[in-house]
């Protein structure tokens, strides 16, 4: 079965559309394993999958640390993504992927910016040989994405287009398994489903702090909400998960 429809299976299963970003901040490895693992284990039923960013790679460590917190992931059947936002020449950015496939994540996120020969060429060959997945950022959900992903140009003689199109293009090209657009641009999110189709997933942070409207994003035509602060920070973060649950059921 292949990510994305691993993905799409759990969001069926526990009738979510959530994939928790899993951002804490603490210093002590200890006791962030603990945090990471409690939050986890209390709102595994009502996520379908979780996202890992660098800063927890960094303070966990890759073994001993971040490896259970994958392991705990896969033993509540929620697929771990590692938001490695990888954008550098090839060699480096294989050593991630295979690093990080290597402690068991399922897909890594990658900018398509570095571009395919001795960029990404590395990265969706590690994926595609070990049945992984890459999702490609196509439009972030800051305010000052706009002044890079709504340029517009074009390679020769094309007919100009903005930025996220031709990343979106990209990703179609190169067999991405999702894309990320912001929630907090609906209107991008709905060119982006047109661009890709039904088929493709896309993943949209930015609901909550970052003011996106959730409800509006998945009309819009996103697959998935990327979600921290608004369930981590919650005073109750199964109930606060069980919300975001409720605009899907
Ligand atoms: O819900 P928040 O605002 O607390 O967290 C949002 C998460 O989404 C956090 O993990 C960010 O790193 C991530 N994110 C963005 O906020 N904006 C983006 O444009 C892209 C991402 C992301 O996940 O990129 C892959």
């Amino acid at each position: 079965m292949s990510f994305s429809e691993r993905i799409w299976k759990t969001a069926e299963a526990n009738k979510s559309r959530t994939v928790l970003a899993l951002d804490l901040e603490e210093h002590d490895p200890k006791q962030l394993a603990i945090k990471s693992e409690e939050l986890l284990q209390k709102v595994g039923k009502h996520i379908c999958a979780v996202k890992i960013n660098r800063q927890l790679a960094m303070s966990l460590g890759m073994r001993g640390g971040l490896d259970r917190v994958v392991d705990l992931a896969h033993e509540l059947a929620l697929p771990a993504i590692m938001d490695a936002k990888l954008n550098d020449v090839g060699h480096t950015n294989e050593f991630m992927a295979r690093s990080f496939f290597d402690i068991g994540f399922d897909a890594i996120i990658a900018s398509p910016v570095a571009g395919w020969e001795n960029g990404l060429d590395s990265v969706f060959a590690q994926a595609n040989s070990r049945g992984r997945a890459v999702i490609l950022l196509v439009y972030m959900s800051n305010p000052g994405a706009e002044a890079f992903y709504s340029i517009v140009g074009a390679h020769g003689r094309e007919t100009p287009r903005p930025v996220f199109e031709l990343l979106t293009e990209m990703a179609i090209q190169w067999k991405a398994q999702g894309v990320v657009v912001g929630a907090t641009k609906p209107e991008v999110i709905s060119r982006v489903r047109e661009l890709v189709g039904p088929g493709m997933g896309i993943y949209s942070p930015g609901v909550g702090a970052q003011g996106g409207d959730p409800g509006k994003a998945l009309r819009a035509g996103s697959t998935y909400l990327i979600i921290g602060r608004a369930i981590y920070g919650a005073p109750e973060p199964e109930r606060a998960a069980m919300e975001f649950q409720g605009l899907v059921s």
